[in-house]
């Protein structure tokens, strides 16, 4: 499985040229150019364990320097300060990796699936498994 299996060529084209420059990349951009954005939560789930290449269930820091990669093989690592502030706005247990937990949130009381500038720290609320994914609204909060 792939990440093109999930995302427009066109789109990942886009999102990829749009941060070619060293120090360009914004996750929260990438994530709504390239469609991530729009994605159900257990899609997301699929696309997390793509990043996550030695499946050790985080994105860890190696792994998010060559995030682009995974969209594009010739693609550009991120600068080591595009990794940090990736991994810093994921990482919000402040484990120093991105983890898929599937926490409750309800924020407002209803059903919001937070996940971090996308893929990052899902904090999925309501990801229960005997809710079809009628709520599937994303927000992204960042
Ligand atoms: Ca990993």
């Amino acid at each position: 499985m792939a990440l093109t299996d999930f995302l427009a060529a066109s789109d990942i084209t886009s999102a990829i040229n749009a941060c070619r420059a060293n120090d360009s990349f914004s996750p929260k951009k990438f994530f709504a150019m390239v469609g991530l954005s729009k994605k159900s939560p257990p899609e997301i789930e699929k696309i997390f364990m793509i990043l996550d290449q030695d499946k050790s269930g985080y994105i860890e820091q190696d792994e998010l320097q060559l995030f682009l990669q995974n969209f594009s093989k010739g693609a550009r690592p991120l600068t080591a300060a595009e990794t940090r502030a990736f991994l810093l706005a994921g990482d919000k247990d402040g484990d120093g990796k991105i983890g898929w937990d599937g926490r409750v949130t309800r924020p407002s009381g209803r059903l919001t699936f937070i996940v971090m500038s996308l893929v990052l720290e899902a904090e999925l609320s309501n990801f229960a498994l005997d809710r079809p994914p009628v709520n599937s609204k994303l927000a992204i909060l960042y």
